[in-house]
């Protein structure tokens, strides 16, 4: 490891150095690890962790505090799977990271952007995370080149998938993993709130962004692959069958639906500090 502290000759005190942009030990491209783990076991293995799912370097400061946040619901492996190739795979990068696990209560149709913007704004009560990094719970990154940052522009993180043979599924695709800075995320309103069940609400969200004149970057798709763990579609997610319709007027709702009127849609049931996360529960009513 090498030494990063500098030591200030007025006060005597040692500061850390910031970490770099890119650090040296990354090592690219490798296959992701989908071996059965516990959430003990995962416990065990990084006790690097603390509480509430906070992962730091300890050796520079890193530029930006970022926040994963991970809509759920009856996905456990897959959430075990994630963690252990992310914290391996964001210690390498240097972030300084938080997870979020926003579990959607009870057995009403799943609502994943409301998930997001309740877990925005759930997150915001603990800290104003400078980057917030939008994390579907099965895609599993395999380029640690791929850096888990934001910059001036609202990034596509999860490019290149298995399920789609490494590329990108289509040009406007927006799903998966994103990532932006606190002040898009209210720029642009969060995500709508209407798209009950499957599909639609990562399409609207790139409407959004361009709407408000910001320009979604990417990288390339060999840094920013993925692999997406095999499952059948969930109970209780079936196929939207408004969300064509709904995409239409995307632009038109984008101020007076969103991030600014989740409030009325949702309650938090629990909130738990644990070591590998921070858990909240939420029940959702889904009454547009
Ligand atoms: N999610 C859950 N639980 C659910 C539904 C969704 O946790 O019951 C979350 C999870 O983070 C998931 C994300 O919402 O990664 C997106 O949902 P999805 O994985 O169902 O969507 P995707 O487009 O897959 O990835 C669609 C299922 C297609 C199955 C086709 C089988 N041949």
């Amino acid at each position: 490891v090498t030494s990063s502290l500098t030591m200030n000759t007025t006060t005597m005190e040692y500061t850390l150095e910031t970490c770099l942009e890119k650090p040296k030990h990354l090592i690219g491209l490798r296959l992701g690890n989908y071996s059965h783990v516990t959430k003990s076991e995962l416990v065990d293995e990084y006790i690097e962790m603390e509480p509430g799912g906070h992962l730091r370097p300890q050796n520079c400061k890193p530029g930006q505090t970022v926040a994963i946040i991970i809509p759920y619901r009856n996905r456990s492996s897959h959430l075990h799977i994630l963690l252990h190739n992310l914290i391996p795979f964001l210690t390498r990068q240097n972030v300084d990271v938080t997870f979020f696990v926003i579990e959607q209560a009870g057995n009403s149709t799943f609502n994943r952007g409301a998930l997001f913007n309740v877990g925005f704004l759930e997150v915001e009560k603990f800290h104003r995370f400078d980057c917030y990094i939008l994390h579907d719970v099965d895609i599993i990154p395999l380029n640690d080149h791929n850096l888990y940052r934001c910059s001036e522009n609202p990034r596509h993180f999860a490019v290149a998938i298995n399920k789609h043979n490494y590329k990108l599924h289509y040009e406007s695709y927006f799903g998966g993993v994103v990532g932006l800075i606190r002040e898009q995320y209210l720029q642009i309103n969060g995500h709508s709130n209407l798209y009950i069940g499957w599909g639609t609400e990562d399409d609207d969200l790139l409407i959004r962004v361009r709407n408000k004149n910001l320009t979604m970057v990417r990288y390339d798709p060999l840094t920013a692959r993925y692999d997406m763990i095999q499952h059948d579609r969930d109970v209780g997610n079936a196929e939207n069958p408004m969300r064509l319709t709904l995409r239409k007027s995307a632009a038109r709702r984008q101020d007076v639906e969103g991030l600014n009127t989740v409030t009325k849609h949702y309650q938090v049931l629990d909130m738990k500090l644990e070591t590998l996360y921070t858990w909240i529960t939420v029940s959702l009513n889904n009454s547009g």
